[in-house]
């Protein structure tokens, strides 16, 4: 059996990493998204957004997985699991999660914005959100940024195509913990529902694909992922 799991910032929510647009805790509440995670914010004041990211690199190299990351992690004993995530966390990798496709980057990984070449350096610890801190920068004079993808950047082209050859040979597509509202990435379920792919989708709140998932569990990610295999029979009967 193949399981394709295609997840958002709210399967790491129970680990204590804030989702984005979840209101009363969203770290876009306190920020405009567009000022600080696109390629314009950048342009315009690196420094702000070198701050904001150290500041979650600190926080996501603080928290731990959850029962849902490792959930998913287990299900490979079962069946042929690929992750499709729009996190720029590693928790489903440090859940043991094998084949993980980042369609929107990773806070753990860096590159100069100039010549690409990937940085290695030192990244400053930031325990507390700070306004500003200089980016550090490269020999040939560009500034080192992490490589993940702002609104207005292109997707990784190897994450997308593995993204789509999981969706496609997916016999069960799991959507958890996004809003489904970024694109091309929120473009991913709705192909699996065009190809007559199951689709259970795991979020507390409905969202734009509530109404053509298959199931739609209005149930969190750390209680819903552990039994979800098991449920299956009764969830399709
Ligand atoms: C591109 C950076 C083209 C890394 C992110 C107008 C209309 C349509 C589209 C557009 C438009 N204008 C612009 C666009 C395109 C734009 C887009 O889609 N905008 C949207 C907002 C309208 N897309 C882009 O710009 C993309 N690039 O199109 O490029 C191009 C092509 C070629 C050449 C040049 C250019 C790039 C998109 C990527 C942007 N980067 N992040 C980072 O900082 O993390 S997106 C950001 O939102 C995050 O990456 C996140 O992954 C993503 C989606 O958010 P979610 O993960 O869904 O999180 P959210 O808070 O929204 O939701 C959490 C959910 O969890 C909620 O539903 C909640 O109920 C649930 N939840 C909470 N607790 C739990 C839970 N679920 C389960 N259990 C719980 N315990
Ligand atoms: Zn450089």
């Amino acid at each position: 059996m193949r399981v394709t799991v295609f997840s958002g910032a709210g399967i790491s929510a129970e680990s204590g990493v804030p989702t984005f647009r979840d209101a009363e805790t969203g770290l876009w509440a306190k920020v405009d998204p567009y000022e600080i995670s696109s390629s314009e914010g950048w342009r315009a004041h690196p420094d702000k957004v070198w701050a904001w990211y150290l500041w979650r690199h600190h926080m996501m190299g603080a928290v731990a997985p959850n029962e849902g990351h490792r959930a998913v992690a287990a299900w490979e004993d079962h069946a042929e699991v690929h992750v499709v995530t729009q996190n720029v966390d590693n928790l489903h990798e440090r859940a043991g999660s094998r084949n993980v496709h980042h369609v929107h980057g990773s806070l753990f990984e860096f590159h100069c914005d100039r010549c690409g070449t990937e940085y290695a350096g030192p990244i400053p610890d930031m325990p507390e959100p700070v306004e500003s801190v200089q980016p550090p920068r490269c020999v040939c004079g560009g500034l080192i940024r992490p490589n993940v993808v702002w609104f207005g950047e292109p997707l990784p082209d190897d994450a997308w195509e593995q993204s789509l050859e999981a969706v496609v040979h997916a016999d069960l597509l799991v959507v958890v913990g996004t809003s489904s509202v970024v694109y091309p990435a929120a473009g991913l379920p709705e192909l699996a529902v065009a190809h007559g792919t199951p689709v259970i989708e795991v979020n507390p709140e409905p969202t734009p694909l509530s109404a053509s998932a298959t199931v739609s569990l209005r149930e969190k990610a750390a209680s819903a992922l552990p039994g979800l295999l098991q449920r299956l029979p009764s969830l399709f009967d």
